[in-house]
């Protein structure tokens, strides 16, 4: 079928919105028609040529709502008219990933997810016959999408699949990093480097688990304001210190956090993020995805002394099995998701929603078809 998309042709230049061929669900895939999608700093990164995993042609996107039109053979799970949230991090049940009880990093359709393709190999867009990339097993700047079925979240049809298309990927990322990576206490002190979508999300996170003092970080002002209305408590810009930022909050929270989180992909914040954690326990989480070739570095005594280092991807969240949850809890008024929303546009105007994002202008766009 000929459908609309924004195709990156190239790292470094603008999306080109274009009329591009999608081909038919296979075994074990989906069609899906978007309704919306989020654009995520990760998006933009991928665009950069910053990212080592980054492949042109490419439809771009990860955050999408979306209801299901047609299934291809053997697909059992999600039906025609089924609201979905497509999942770059699938979960098929069974690979010993799944299994193991201790990881969200399903391994059944890696290789090929990461090379741009469906499963079988191949991929489902082109134009005048040129092969046109997947995108994270999502391609969601596309009025529709092929996506595997382990790549699906049924959800709530009550849920508006314009808002909660940001459990996608950012909202669930920082609630997820704070819930199920760092598992954060109640009483804790937490430190959020970044207030964008993902750190506003583990701010939001950080109140669900009851911590008691959130300190957000941002070299850009205008964030300070909405992340106070999701609950942070102080506020720290880097600019207005001229000692490394660490230090700044070990002198604030007396001897230093509980957990810190590194929401920006800046390999000398993770720094920062995991110093200024407490002696003896602190523990810190990154989150933000670093260029390619960056390397992150400490003195190892600042690990034999107690803190801890992690990594969260997608917040360690399950997509099939616990997303619903969440979009349930964001209807029951306990998960934000419409504050996030700061622009709305259609996919003509969607490197307008890059712009916003560069210049730091709101928090989410979203993209509706
Ligand atoms: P965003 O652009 O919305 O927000 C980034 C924020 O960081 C901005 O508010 C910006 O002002 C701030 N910032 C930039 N440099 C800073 C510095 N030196 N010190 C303090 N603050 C600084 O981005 P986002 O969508 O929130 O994504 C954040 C990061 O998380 C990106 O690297 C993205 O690729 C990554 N990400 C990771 C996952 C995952 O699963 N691990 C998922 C989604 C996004
Ligand atoms: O299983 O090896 C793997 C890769 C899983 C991909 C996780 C990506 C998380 C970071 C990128 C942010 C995506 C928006
Ligand atoms: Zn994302
Ligand atoms: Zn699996």
């Amino acid at each position: 079928m000929k459908i609309k998309a924004a195709v990156a042709w190239e790292a470094d230049q603008p999306l080109q919105i274009e009329e591009i061929d999608l081909a038919g669900p296979k075994n074990g895939e989906v069609l899906i028609k978007m309704v919306a999608t989020g654009v995520c700093h990760t998006d933009a990164y991928t665009l950069s040529g910053d990212d080592p995993e980054g492949l042109f042609p490419v439809v771009l996107g990860h955050e999408g709502g979306a209801i299901v039109v047609e299934t291809g053979a053997g697909v059992t799970s999600v039906q025609k008219d089924d609201h979905v949230i497509p999942l770059y991090t699938p979960e098929c049940g069974k690979c010993n990933f799944c299994t193991s009880g201790k990881t969200n990093l399903c391994q059944a359709i890696r290789e090929t997810q990461g090379k741009g393709l469906m499963p079988d190999g191949t991929s489902r867009l082109s134009k005048n016959g040129e092969m046109i990339h997947h995108y994270m097993g999502t391609s969601t700047f596309a009025e529709y999408a092929v996506v595997p079925e382990i790549a699906l979240a049924k959800i709530n049809k009550q849920a508006p699949l314009d808002k909660v298309c940001l459990l996608g990927c950012g909202i669930t990322t920082g609630i997820g990093a704070v819930t199920n990576t760092a598992k954060v206490e109640p009483g804790s002190t937490v430190a959020v480097f970044g207030l964008g979508g993902i750190g506003l999300g583990v701010i939001q996170g950080a109140v669900l688990s009851g911590a008691k003092r959130i300190i957000g970080v941002d070299i850009n002002p205008d964030k300070f304001e909405f992340a106070r209305q999701m609950g942070a408590t102080d506020f720290i810009n880097p600019k207005e210190h001229d000692v490394p930022i660490q230090e700044v909050i070990i002198d604030a929270t007396d001897g230093g956090v509980d957990y810190s989180f590194e929401c920006v992909g800046n390999v000398n914040l993770m720094r920062s993020a995991l110093e200024c954690c407490h002696k003896g326990w602190g523990e810190s989480v990154i989150i933000g995805v670093a260029g390619a070739g960056q390397e992150i570095s400490t003195r190892p005594f600042q690990l034999v002394t107690g803190r801890v280092w992690r990594g969260s991807a997608f917040g360690g969240v399950k997509g099939r099995s616990q997303l619903p949850g969440m979009v349930d809890q964001y209807l029951a008024g306990d998960i934000k998701v419409d504050e996030f929303v700061s622009h709305t546009m259609p996919l003509e105007d969607i490197n307008k929603a890059f712009d916003f994002m560069h210049k730091g202008d709101g928090i989410r766009s979203v993209i509706t078809f």
